[in-house]
C-alpha cells in the first residue's frame, strides 16, 4: 500500500476539506500544487514580522528582508545544482523565464536560417516563444518526431538536431504525457554543433532531484506553484557567461548600474534582470518550499510519484473503455486519459461531485493533442501528499462516470 511520504491533515490542512460529501482528492498537482503549513507560515512571518522594499533602505526591516530574500536565492541555487546563486534569477515562473531567454538571448544570438529544435509535446510557454523567435530572426523550427507511447527515442533526437541547431528547447517531463525526456543526451548532442539547451523544468523541478550540470542545460525555468511554492514566483537558472551575454528584457528600477538623460547601464546578473519591485515574498515561500521538499527528500519524491502515477495508469488501463496515454514506465506523476464516448470535461465534472479533482482540456498542448488525435484529455496529476487510496477513489470515480452515462 503506498502511503502518502507526509503528515497530510498536519502539513497541507487544505485537503483535510471534505467536497460534495467526499474526502477531497486532489489530482491537479501538475497544474499547481498545495501549499504546506510552513510555506504559508513563511509568507505570514515575512508580513507580519519583515515586511520592507529590498537592496534599498539601511533600516533593520529593509536588512531583514533584504536577507531572507537573498537567502531564498541561495536555497533555490543549492536545490538545483547551480554553481553560484547568482545565475538564478527570479521570474514569476517559468513561462516568463522562457520568454526572458526567447527574447533577451534568442533576439541577439539566434539568426536567419539557425534551426530551433522543439518537441510536439511542449506546454505553449515552451513552443510560442519559439515561434515569435523564428517569426522575428527568421530561424526554422524543426520537431523531433515521437515515438507510438509518446516517448522521445536518441535517434528521434539525431534526426532532429544538425549543425544549423542553434538552440534546442525541451521540457524535461510531459505535463500532458509523464514521459521523463533524456535532455543530458541530448544536451551532448547539440552542444557537439554549438547549441545551447533551454529545458522547461516546470513538471521535473518538483518531482526529480535536479543538477543543472548532469542535466546538461544551459537554461532551465521553472515554477515555484507547482513545487509546494506561492504563485507568481519562479526561477530562470542560466549559466552565468550566456546570463552576461543576455539582454534584460525589463528596464526600470534596480537592473541599472549608472544612468544619465540619454543611456544607461546594466547591474550585475541576477539583478539585471530583476526589474522592479520583486515578488519578495513569493521568493522566501519558494525558499520554505525548498526546505520542505529538500527535507522530504527529492529521491522519494521522484520513487514516490513513478510509483502512483504507474500504477495509476495500470489500474485504468484495466478498465474497459479507458484509453490511457504516454508510456507505462517510467511514468512521470501527471497521467491523461479519456474514457470512450464521454467529453473530459463532463468528466471533471462528475469527479468533482465524488470530490475528486482532475484537470480536463489540451492542457495548454494543443500540438500535442492533435499528435494524439483528440481535441482533449482528463489528467489525474499526483504529488508527495497522494496515497494509493487515491487512486482508489481516482478508479470508482471513473466507474461512477460511466455508470451516470449509460443511464
Ligand atoms: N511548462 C510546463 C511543462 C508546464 O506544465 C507548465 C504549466 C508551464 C510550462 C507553464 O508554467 P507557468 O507556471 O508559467 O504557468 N502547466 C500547467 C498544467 O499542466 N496545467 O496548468 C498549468
Amino acid at each position: 500500500m503506498i502511503q502518502p511520504l507526509v503528515d497530510v491533515s498536519r502539513d497541507f490542512p487544505i485537503l483535510n476539506r471534505r467536497i460534495n460529501g467526499h474526502r477531497l482528492v486532489y489530482l491537479d498537482s501538475a497544474a499547481t500544487s498545495q501549499k504546506p503549513e510552513s510555506v504559508i507560515e513563511a509568507v505570514d512571518a515575512y508580513y507580519h514580522q519583515s515586511n520592507a522594499n529590498v537592496f534599498r533602505s539601511v533600516h533593520t526591516l529593509a536588512e531583514e528582508s533584504t536577507t531572507q530574500f537573498t537567502e531564498a536565492r541561495e536555497k533555490v541555487g543549492r536545490f538545483i545544482g547551480a554553481s553560484q546563486a547568482e545565475e538564478v534569477v527570479f521570474t514569476r515562473g517559468t513561462t516568463e523565464g522562457l520568454n526572458m531567454v526567447a527574447r533577451g538571448f534568442g533576439d541577439r544570438f539566434v539568426k536567419e536560417g539557425d534551426e530551433i529544435v522543439l518537441s510536439p509535446m511542449e506546454h505553449h510557454s515552451n513552443l510560442i516563444p519559439w515561434q515569435q523567435l523564428a517569426r522575428r530572426t527568421g530561424a526554422v523550427l524543426r520537431y523531433i518526431e515521437l515515438a507510438d507511447d509518446g516517448t522521445i527515442s536518441l535517434e528521434a533526437i539525431r534526426e532532429a538536431v544538425t549543425p544549423r541547431t542553434r538552440l534546442l528547447a525541451l521540457s524535461r517531463i510531459s505535463n500532458v504525457l509523464g514521459t521523463i525526456n533524456p535532455i543530458p543526451e541530448a544536451a551532448d548532442l547539440v552542444h557537439r554543433h554549438g547549441g545551447i539547451v533551454v529545458v522547461d523544468g516546470a513538471q521535473s523541478v518538483p518531482h526529480e532531484p535536479t543538477d543543472v550540470q548532469a542535466l546538461g542545460a544551459d537554461f532551465l525555468a521553472f515554477s515555484g506553484h507547482k513545487m509546494c511554492g506561492p504563485t507568481g514566483i519562479g526561477a530562470l537558472w542560466g549559466k552565468m557567461p550566456l546570463l552576461e551575454r543576455m539582454d534584460p528584457i525589463m528596464y526600470g528600477g534596480e537592473m541599472i548600474s549608472y544612468v544619465d538623460r540619454e543611456t544607461a547601464t546594466w547591474a550585475e546578473v541576477p539583478q539585471k534582470f530583476e526589474g522592479g519591485t520583486p515578488n519578495i515574498a513569493g521568493a522566501i515561500g519558494l525558499g520554505a518550499a525548498v526546505d520542505y521538499l529538500t527535507q522530504v527528500g527529492m529521491e522519494a519524491i521522484h520513487r514516490h510519484s513513478l510509483a502512483l502515477a504507474e500504477l495509476a495508469f495500470a489500474t485504468l488501463e484495466s478498465i474497459p473503455g479507458v484509453s490511457v496515454y504516454g508510456p507505462a514506465h517510467p511514468h512521470a506523476a501527471a497521467l491523461s486519459f479519456n474514457i470512450d464516448g464521454i467529453h473530459p470535461h463532463d468528466v471533471a465534472q462528475v469527479f468533482d461531485s465524488q470530490g475528486v479533482a482532475v484537470r480536463a482540456g489540451h492542457h495548454c498542448a494543443q500540438p500535442l493533442m492533435q499528435w494524439l488525435g483528440v481535441g482533449s484529455t482528463a489528467r489525474a496529476s499526483f504529488y508527495l501528499y497522494n496515497g494509493e487510496d487515491d487512486i482508489q477513489r481516482l478508479k470508482d470515480a471513473i466507474l461512477e462516470t460511466k455508470r451516470y452515462f449509460k443511464r
